[in-house]
């Protein structure tokens, strides 16, 4: 097929996101690997890396005149996204723009409404998009599955696809498309470089209610099987010479067997790299444990989320501080550095069940911890019960909601977290002095100030 597709991951545009962390967008690797077994010419232009004016877009069309152009959208890049599509609309109109990701699967009729996408892509893209792209005129439309688009003014929406029956069907994402020398390849926890992200499942079986993720993945857990992740896993050390790998998603653990029959393929094909993976506490069995310390697991990195069980029970996380407590020490035994997340500030919390999360914090005293503050993500149950009992004193453009109840506001959680952050890390100067060296050797050390003075205000009063 001799279609040019153009695929772009937008900037964060200023708002109170933090961009600490960039890591290669898979999804488009993953749209553009499918693309490219069609025979299509695909380039990706990560801007949230670069973080162009978003009229880049203009130059980049003139280089690489693509037939269609497909933009990756998350509630945080949403406003670059749209301004994106709106240059191309009116530069190029006659570029077809299509966007998938998060927010537009969240929020598709916003997205069409604006006038400048010709199609949004809900949910899992690989095939959609496929047939999308090879499709020879908007009438073939309606018989993809997973789209919306307009037709004489009407949003016309096709229903959602079916996911992807067997993951090891897709081919390896196209991180030759990416500029992989140009990601920052430090992580915290290990002392090796270069360190590279991958992907081996989707969907969750939970049901937090702060989180968004079953939107777009569904409660279903599938993943790719453990040979072709030990495929990836030795294709990322021994083409891209990567001595770290960081399994960033959201249930790695969730399936013991494939974690073992993993970490026994990398024992038995004799792969030497250290890695980080993310886990629910209660996943963590010695049994698999050890296996995963056997194959080069470093460390984890746990949704702790509170230190007051009533605030556990009420995000329906559905563990316990004693699962937390276990996996910490269990993760100490075999020596596998610990990382703790929190959320601070969330509706139907009292102040008290804050300054509960800073002792438990301190008890399980991680190797990271990191509070971050509540922000009602559009998608959520926690969302919609914010909404619809009021418990918010602003929704962005974005749709993020701050929130506002009986017992704080977002100000007020936000001086909170200033406090429970400077007394965290001042009670034990190892906390302090750890954040500061890993960020200087991570070369994050400006993003982390910028960071902490934006936490701490101190930019106030310099500025
Ligand atoms: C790894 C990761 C990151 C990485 C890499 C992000 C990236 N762009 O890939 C980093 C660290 C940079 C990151 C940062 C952030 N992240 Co993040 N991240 C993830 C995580 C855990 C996995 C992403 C992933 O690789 N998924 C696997 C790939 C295959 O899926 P995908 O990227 O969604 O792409 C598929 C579809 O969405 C679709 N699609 C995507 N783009 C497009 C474009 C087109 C044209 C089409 C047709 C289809 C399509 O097709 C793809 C293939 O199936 C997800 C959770 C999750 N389960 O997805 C959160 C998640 C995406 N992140 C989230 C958030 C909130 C953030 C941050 C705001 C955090 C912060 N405070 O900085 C930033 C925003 C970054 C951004 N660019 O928008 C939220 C987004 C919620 C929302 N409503 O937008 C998620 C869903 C987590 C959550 N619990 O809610 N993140
Ligand atoms: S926070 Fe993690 S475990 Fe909970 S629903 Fe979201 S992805 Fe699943």
């Amino acid at each position: 097929m001799n279609k040019k597709v153009l695929l772009i991951n937008p900037s964060l545009p200023p708002s109170g996101w933090l961009a600490i962390e960039k890591l290669p967008p898979l999804g488009l690797a993953y749209l553009a690997a499918v693309l490219e077994k069609e025979g299509v010419e695909v380039k990706i232009f990560d801007n949230y890396l670069f973080g162009k004016k978003n009229d880049f877009v203009k130059g980049l069309l003139q280089e690489f005149d693509a037939d269609i152009v497909g933009i990756y959208c998350s509630t945080a890049t949403y406003i670059s996204c749209l301004e994106i599509a709106r240059i191309i609309k009116e530069s190029n109109p006659d570029k077809i723009v299509v966007t998938g990701g998060p927010h537009s699967t969240l929020f598709p009729e916003q997205m069409l409404n604006s006038g400048f996408f010709d199609a949004v892509v809900l949910g899992e893209g690989e095939y959609i998009f496929r047939d999308f792209v090879k499709s020879h005129s908007r009438q073939d439309w309606r018989d993809i599955k997973g789209l919306m688009f307009k037709e004489n003014g009407n949003i016309v929406s096709t229903g959602r696809a079916e996911f992807i029956s067997n993951l090891d069907d897709l081919p390896m994402p196209a991180r030759h498309l990416l500029p992989m020398d140009k990601y920052p390849t430090v992580v915290e926890f290990l002392d090796i470089s270069p360190v590279y992200s991958l992907n081996t499942s989707r969907g969750c079986p939970f049901s937090c209610t702060f989180c968004s993720v079953k939107i777009i993945w569904g409660r279903s857990y599938r993943s790719f099987s453990p040979k072709r992740v030990v495929d990836e896993v030795q294709l990322l050390v021994e083409k891209y010479g990567a001595k770290g790998l960081y399994f960033r998603e959201d249930n790695f653990t969730l399936d013991s067997r494939r974690v073992i029959e993993i970490c026994r393929l990398i024992k038995q094909r004799g792969i030497k790299f250290q890695w980080v993976c993310e886990s629910r506490v209660e996943h963590i069995k010695e049994d698999v444990l050890k296996e995963m310390s056997e194959a080069g697991c470093k460390a984890i990195w746990f949704g702790v989320e509170s230190g007051s069980e009533e605030t556990l029970q009420l995000v329906d996380k559905r563990i316990t501080k004693a699962d937390a407590l276990a996996a910490f020490s269990l993760c100490k035994k075999y020596n596998i550095k610990t990382g703790a997340s929190f959320i601070l500030g969330l509706p139907r919390e009292k102040i008290g069940d804050m300054y509960k999360t800073l002792i438990f914090a301190d008890e399980l005293d991680g190797y990271w911890t990191w509070f971050n503050y509540y922000l009602g993500i559009p998608g959520s149950s926690l969302y919609d019960m914010v909404v619809k009992e009021g418990l918010y004193d602003q929704i962005d453009a974005n749709g993020i909601a701050r929130i506002k109840t009986k017992d704080f506001d977002y100000k007020k959680a936000m001086q909170i977290r200033r406090q429970i952050m400077l007394i965290y890390y001042f009670l034990r100067p190892k906390r302090l002095l750890r954040l500061m060296l890993e960020s200087f050797r991570a070369g994050t050390w400006q993003d982390y100030l910028i960071g902490a003075l934006k936490i701490l205000k101190i930019y106030k009063v310099f500025l």
